[in-house]
């Protein structure tokens, strides 16, 4: 009997902010790589997530939420989405329940002629007549859709469904990337991520758009993580915010940040936190660079 067709490919999953994409990243490889918090423009990078099969090797691209860029941080986030719709041997469009068609973002996805998949996420909000309706309405403006279906990315419902259609969508390819890989992603930068997370959990306004995570120390001792992070926030004012009132909203980020790294790791952590001011620097090239957003 002939041996079953490898199939491997690129999966981007783009859409607007805040409607599931790391939700759905983390739920269909398995595992915590992107965080996920309530507030849009959580995710900045491309983070990819690796799903390992007999059969397959799915790499799935979690994105930025798509929007106008406003400062270079911005331009950066979506020149990681038009990166990862270029890479894309198919593309999942998530959009969530009350959101409209929009055209901008259809020329973006219409510019690449390969299969697209509309998931309509968080379909746990929507009753039966509700979710028919969504199905004919996404059908009817992306006609070109192999396949336009609900899903809920935070309880799983449908997903494998959603994993099924990607399969039968995805070309025959040999494996990419080594058999046993996850992620793209450094230990350090999760961590990064993890501390980022808290943040946008416990603070609010401007303050978590305004703060970026670096790792200077990430040494593994026999049982033990030694973690040292870099806070940086954009004023004087949000660092005196950060850091709470005799320390303790920093001692809480640290410490919520410190039990999610040791689950993640299955290992002890000890993990330091220095707040620094970069003024403006979501607006800086130089800085940019140096946080990692930018080629040298
Ligand atoms: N009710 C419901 N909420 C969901 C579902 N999936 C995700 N969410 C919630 O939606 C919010 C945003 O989820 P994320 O996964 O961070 O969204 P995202 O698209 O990655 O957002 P950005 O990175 O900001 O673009 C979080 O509060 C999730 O818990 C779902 O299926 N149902
Ligand atoms: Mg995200």
């Amino acid at each position: 009997m002939a041996e079953k067709a490898f199939k491997c490919g690129y999966v981007s999953i783009v859409g607007r902010p805040n409607v599931g994409k790391s939700t759905l990243l983390n739920r269909l490889v398995g595992e915590r790589l992107s965080i996920i918090t309530p507030k849009a423009q959580t995710t900045r990078h491309r983070i990819l997530g690796i799903l390992q099969g007999e059969n397959h090797q799915i790499i799935f691209i979690d994105t930025p939420g798509i929007i106008e860029p406003k400062y270079a941080l911005h331009e950066a986030m979506m020149n990681y989405v038009r990166t990862s719709v270029e890479d894309a041997d198919l593309i999942v469009l998530l959009v969530e329940p009350e959101e409209e068609f929009d055209g901008a973002i259809a020329d973006r996805l219409n510019r690449r002629e390969v299969p697209l998949i509309v998931a309509i996420n968080k379909s746990d909000l929507l009753n039966p007549a509700q979710t028919a309706e969504k199905i004919k309405y996404w059908q009817h403006h992306y006609p070109r859709a192999v396949q336009v279906m609900d899903i809920s990315a935070a309880s799983g419902s449908n997903c494998h469904n959603l994993l099924l259609a990607i399969l039968e969508h995805l070309p025959e390819h040999p494996p990419y990337f080594e058999r046993d890989e996850l992620t793209d992603r450094s230990e350090r930068f999760l961590a990064a991520e993890l501390l980022r997370e808290k943040i946008f959990l416990h603070l609010s306004q401007e303050v978590p758009y305004s703060t970026e995570v670096t790792i200077t120390s990430f040494k593994e001792e026999d049982n033990l993580l030694r973690i040292s992070a870099e806070i940086y926030v954009e004023r004087p004012s949000q660092k005196g915010i950060l850091i709470g009132k005799n320390g303790s909203m920093l001692k809480k980020l640290g410490s919520e940040a410190r039990k999610d790294l040791e689950a993640f790791f299955g290992k002890k952590v000890f993990l330091e936190t220095h707040v620094k001011v970069a003024e403006n620097w979501r607006r800086e090239k130089a800085r940019l660079k140096q946080f990692g957003y930018l080629e040298d």
